[in-house]
């Protein structure tokens, strides 16, 4: 399929999403969210085991949603563009492998949301995070609110998005926003080389850890250990642990097929 908004990389088990909309930074427009609802719909995550997500070229990510589109939006036609991005943004963190946001640049508004909704979060050395809608007149509206609290605290998201200041890579380190902060040049290998890391394990079990940890989040701790416990056992139904325990045993690498 042809995308207008991004562009599609696909190595072995391994898929790259970048969105591309150079005239404005890769900001959010409903172009953009159609292309990556279809992608993310069609994706398959029995072929590849990671998503990593990026943004075309050196100097952004994505610089948020489209403020030229957004500019004469009523207050119906708000809310659903904000429930349009919201929703693509879910089945980005429902996704059934592990995403990867390799942060090239500005993230900022939509773009520091849709970081926030991939599951590990690198960035370059010159990337650039912040929630500056405040200053627009409105209030994150890709679910902004819930994942930065969630990530950084209460208190820090709420400095964040009451003045709106933009941080740089090194802040964004210090506050939990992002994993790991390395040059420009070495962004994309660091992204696959996480990814190699991950696409070796068990598939059936990455995704077990990864709607689990999901789930469990707004779970009481005693339902929560319930739960864990119940995903725990069903993967002994699987070939892959069979497979992974056999080959410890027998002190050679597993073959993980992802059944
Ligand atoms: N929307 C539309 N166009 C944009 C955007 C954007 N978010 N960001 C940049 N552009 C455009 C610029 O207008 C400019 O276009 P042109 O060349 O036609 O003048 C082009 O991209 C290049 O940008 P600059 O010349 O401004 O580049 P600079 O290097 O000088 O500055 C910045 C880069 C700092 C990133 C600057 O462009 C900027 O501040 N951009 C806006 C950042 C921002 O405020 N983002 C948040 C938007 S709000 C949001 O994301 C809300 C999400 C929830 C929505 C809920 C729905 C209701």
């Amino acid at each position: 399929m042809e995308y207008t908004y991004l562009k599609i990389e696909e190595h072995d088990n391994i898929a790259v999403m970048k969105v591309s909309a150079p005239k404005t930074l890769n900001a959010l427009n409903t172009g953009v969210f159609k292309d990556m609802d279809n992608y993310l719909t069609k994706f398959d995550c029995n072929k590849f085991r990671v998503l990593i997500v990026t943004g075309d070229g050196e100097k952004s990510f994505v610089a948020g949603a489209d403020i030229s589109e957004m500019a004469n939006l009523s207050m119906l036609e708000g809310q659903a563009f904000g429930a349009r991005g919201a929703a693509v943004f879910r089945k980005l963190e429902t996704l059934h492998v592990p995403v990867i946001a390799a942060v090239n640049g500005f993230a900022l508004g939509g773009g520091c949301e849709l970081a926030m909704a991939c599951d590990i979060r690198i960035c370059s050395e010159n990337a650039k995070f912040g929630q500056p809608e405040v200053g627009l007149g409105i209030i994150p509206g890709f679910s902004g609110t819930v994942r930065l609290a969630r990530l950084v605290g209460q208190g820090m998201a709420k400095q964040l998005i009451y003045t709106g200041k933009v941080i740089k890579a090194d802040e964004a380190l210090r506050i939990g926003l992002v994993n790991e902060v390395v040059p420009q040049a070495e962004l994309m290998n660091r992204a696959f080389e996480l990814a190699n890391q991950i696409a070796v394990n068990a598939p059936l079990a990455v995704k077990a850890a990864k709607l689990t940890i999901n789930e469990e989040y707004d779970m009481p701790a005693d339902e929560a250990i319930r739960n864990e416990s119940v995903i725990f056992g069903r993967c002994f139904s699987t070939e892959d642990q069979k497979e992974g325990m056999k080959a410890f045993l027998e002190k050679r690498k597993p073959n993980f097929t992802g059944k």
